[in-house]
């Protein structure tokens, strides 16, 4: 191939694929002290008090919401984390994962 100056650009390194992303999804139920759900969003997913509490009242009102987008890995483990801390601490508090893309 003739060197017509794009060269460099040629063989720059292809971008890899992005991977898949995943939502962690907290469910809404009857029983589980708004406090505590604050406490887990703060903690898992590094959120400030006024964000917590926003998410948490999505979640009262709405029946679910997102609290956080991660590769698979990541979400699996924090979904589950929340799961056994609510199991633990005796509430029904339930999170899963969706694909977010
Ligand atoms: N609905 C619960 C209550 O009234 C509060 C709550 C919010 C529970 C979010 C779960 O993911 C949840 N105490």
């Amino acid at each position: 191939m003739p060197d017509d100056g794009d060269t460099a650009v040629q063989q720059a390194k292809p971008e890899l694929a992005q991977p898949p992303l995943y939502k962690v999804v907290l469910h809404n139920d009857d029983y589980t002290p708004m406090d505590f759900v604050i406490e887990v969003l703060q903690e898992f997913f590094s959120m400030d008090s006024e964000k917590a509490v926003q998410i948490m009242l999505a979640v009262h009102t709405q029946g679910k919401a997102t609290c956080g987008i991660f590769t698979r890995d990541i979400a699996e483990t924090k979904s589950h984390q929340v799961n056994e801390y609510a199991r633990e601490c005796e509430h029904p508090l339930m999170s899963d994962i969706e694909a977010a893309n």
